[in-house]
C-alpha cells in the first residue's frame, strides 16, 4: 500500500504530519524498542517521505501478519463530518457490496454511496474489531503472496484457525509472539506516549521466518493523536462517543489470549 521500495534497510512511506510527530516522540519513549527506527523525512520526486527501519531486512523469507488494533478504526471527527457535511463515498459503497450485498441500507443502495463513518462502522462490526479489539488485515506468506480476505473473520474460532495456519503451529513461534506481547503490555504501562495518545488505525506487525526469529512491532500512526486537554485514557474500557477510548489494550489482551490457547493446542 503506502510503502515504497526498501533500500539499505530503510523503507519510505508517504509523509504524514501526524505520523511524523508520533514517531519523533516514540523514539525516546518506553515503546522505542517496539517501533521501527525513525530516520526523519526526505523529499523525492516532488513528494515527501518518512524514512523507517525496514523490519523485514533482518529476515530470510519473512512471514508477516498485520493486525489493526482497537475497538474502532475511525476518528471521532468522522462522526461530526457525517452529521454536518455527509459525503457519499461510492468507492466505499462498492467495497461494501462486494463483501456483502445486503450490508448497505435501502437509502445507501439508492444513493450508491455510504459515508466514511458508515463504511468504517460496518468494517468494525463485521470483523473482530468491535468485539475483540483487533482484526487481521493481511498476511504475507513466505513465497511473497499476500492474503487480504479477512473481512468477515470475526469469531475467536476463525481467528484461531488463521493464527495456526500463519504460524504453521510452530510452538517456538507462538511462544515468542506471546512473550513479545507480554513485554509490550509492560512497556505500554510505562509509556508516556501511550498515556497521552488516542491510538486509532495503528497495527501490530508480526514477523517470523524459518529461523528462530519472531517479533512484533507497532506501526502506522497516521491517525494517532494526542488526547484533548483533561482527557485521560484507559485503553481497556468500551468506547462511547466523546470518551476518545481506543480499546487498544482490549485487542492486546484478545491476541495474547488467543496465542496462549494456540500454544495449548
Ligand atoms: C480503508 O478501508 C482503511 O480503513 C484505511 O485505513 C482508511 O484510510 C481508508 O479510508 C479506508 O477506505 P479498507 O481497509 O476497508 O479498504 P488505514 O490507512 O489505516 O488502512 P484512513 O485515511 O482513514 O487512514 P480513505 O478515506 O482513505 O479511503
Ligand atoms: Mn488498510
Amino acid at each position: 500500500g503506502n510503502f515504497q521500495l526498501s533500500r539499505g534497510g530503510v523503507v519510505l512511506k508517504r509523509f504524514s504530519e501526524v505520523e511524523d510527530a508520533c514517531l519523533r516522540a516514540l523514539m525516546s519513549d518506553a515503546l522505542q524498542h517496539f517501533v521501527p527506527r525513525y530516520h526523519g523525512f526526505i523529499q523525492q520526486d516532488g513528494s515527501c517521505f518518512i524514512r523507517l527501519e525496514d523490519l523485514m531486512s533482518g529476515h530470510h523469507k519473512p512471514v508477516i501478519m498485520d493486525c489493526k488494533m482497537g475497538v474502532r478504526t475511525y476518528l471521532e471527527e468522522e462522526i461530526s463530518k457525517a452529521r454536518v457535511n455527509p459525503t457519499m463515498r461510492s468507492d466505499m459503497y462498492q467495497k461494501m457490496v462486494k463483501v456483502d450485498p445486503s450490508a448497505p441500507s435501502r437509502e445507501e443502495h439508492h444513493q450508491g454511496g455510504v459515508t466514511k463513518l458508515s463504511y468504517m462502522q460496518w468494517r468494525d462490526r463485521s470483523s473482530s474489531t468491535a468485539e475483540l479489539g483487533f482484526r487481521i488485515e493481511g498476511i504475507m506468506l513466505e513465497n511473497g503472496s499476500v492474503l487480504r480476505d479477512f473481512h468477515q473473520t470475526q469469531s475467536s474460532a476463525q481467528l484461531m484457525e488463521t493464527l495456526l495456519s500463519f504460524t504453521q503451529r510452530q510452538l517456538h513461534v507462538l511462544r515468542a509472539y506471546r512473550s513479545r506481547l507480554l513485554a509490550l503490555k509492560e512497556a505500554l504501562r510505562e509509556s508516556q506516549f501511550f498515556s497521552t495518545h488516542e491510538v486509532i488505525g495503528s497495527s501490530l506487525l508480526f514477523i517470523h521466518d524459518c529461523t528462530q526469529k519472531a517479533s512484533v512491532w507497532m506501526i502506522d500512526f497516521g491517525k494517532t493523536a494526542p488526547t484533548p486537554e483533561g482527557v485521560h485514557l484507559h485503553h481497556n474500557v468500551p468506547w462511547t462517543e466523546g470518551n476518545h477510548e481506543d480499546g487498544y489494550l482490549i485487542g492486546l489482551a484478545s491476541l495474547t489470549l488467543l496465542l496462549g490457547e494456540a500454544i495449548k493446542q
